[in-house]
């Protein structure tokens, strides 16, 4: 086609997008390959705050609204990709929590499933269904979708925990419904460690049943449970891309703690270096113990404790201890593989 000819195309189609455009019409071939790329092309991108430079600021928001004020005293980490989203990926919100001594974030419920991991400071709870659950360092705690929740701090700390919800996927749903109880904390209904003794100690209540959708009745999963599984397989072969990595499960189905939500943990120890891997969930990593570093396609993050980075779908991630390391991690895998859609690659160090 000569070049007058090729413009003159150019233009007619012009004047037809722009004529289909009130109809609310637009032709597919212009976004074709965007719409059905080769392979995932994230907008998500890679990122890591440094706890040691964002405590401060947590903290600040203590002095500056109450707990009850906020109902939720948070700051947001969202994804520099999708500033305004309140989101760190696609899927999955992140935010580091602040209750301070005496308070209460009053009780409610929403679809929305969340977890929180805890980070910082003693002395804090969270109530689910009527139980308390006193937060330490590591302990990873769910309130699945439609439970009460409320959280308090009986202790003399200011107390930071990381909370990871599933807020975009549910909002990309239009399924997101809330309300307040009319408590401001549950009636304690059954005394601490109740949920783990039925439904986590490798016994089930004798007439209990659930699906795999369903989420798991345990809602506390202690950090002194995890690091000493952790310790224990580590004297066992290594995975070259993983560590020694372990999946949170619903222990009465085996899928994940929550539908929407995966949660993993792994040892790394001192001077390992993973081969890359990459997977279509896109994830988010706490450090909680040790320090090191994480190569996400080419670039390189530094972590150490409290440490939070995200690492975008389909992009190559390589992990590399400095010293013996803890990491929690979660994603939306679940829903992935309910739709069929994840895959990972395990990609070999040549
Ligand atoms: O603790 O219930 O970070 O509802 C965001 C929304 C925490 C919570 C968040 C929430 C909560």
């Amino acid at each position: 086609m000569n070049k007058e000819l090729a413009n003159d195309v150019h233009e007619e189609r012009q004047r037809y997008y722009q004529h289909i455009n009130e109809y609310s019409m637009t032709p597919l071939w212009e976004v074709l390959g965007r719409l059905v790329p080769k392979e995932p092309a994230p907008v998500v991108v890679a990122a890591l705050w440094k706890y040691s430079e964002v405590r401060d600021q947590v903290l600040r928001a203590g002095t500056l609204i109450t707990a009850e004020e906020a109902e939720r005293r948070v700051l947001i980490l969202e994804n520099p990709a999708l500033r305004g989203n309140s989101s760190i990926t696609q899927s999955l919100y992140a935010g580091l929590q602040l209750i301070m001594p005496g308070e209460v974030a009053p009780a409610h419920r929403h679809t929305q499933s969340a977890l929180r991991l805890v980070l910082d400071g003693e002395g804090a709870y969270t109530a689910v269904d009527g139980e308390r659950s006193t937060m330490r360092r590591g302990d990873f705690i769910i309130t699945p979708s439609w439970t009460w929740h409320d959280h308090g701090n009986l202790g003399k700390d200011p107390v930071i925990w990381l909370d990871g919800l599933d807020i975009p996927l549910v909002r990309f749903f239009d399924a997101g419904f809330s309300e307040h109880s009319e408590e401001r904390s549950q009636q304690v209904s059954r005394q601490e460690g109740d949920a783990l003794a039925r439904y986590g100690s490798n016994m089930l209540p004798v007439d209990f049943y659930q699906v795999s959708n369903q989420a798991t009745k345990v809602f506390a999963y202690p950090f002194a449970q995890t690091r000493s599984s952790l310790l224990t397989v580590s004297q066992g072969e290594i995975d070259r891309h993983h560590g020694h990595k372990l999946r949170f499960v619903n222990p009465a189905t085996g899928a994940s703690p929550m539908p929407t939500i995966a949660a993993f943990a792994q040892y790394l120890p001192r001077n390992f270096e993973s081969y890359p891997y990459r997977c279509t969930d896109a994830t988010v990593y706490v450090c909680l113990e040790g320090e090191g570093t994480a190569t996400i396609d080419n670039k390189l993050f530094h972590f150490s404790q409290n440490d939070v980075f995200v690492v975008p779908s389909w992009h190559r991630l390589s992990l590399r201890a400095a010293s013996n390391c803890i990491l929690f991690s979660y994603s939306d895998r679940p829903v992935q593989q309910a739709m069929g859609l994840w895959r990972e690659e395990r990609i070999q160090n040549n």
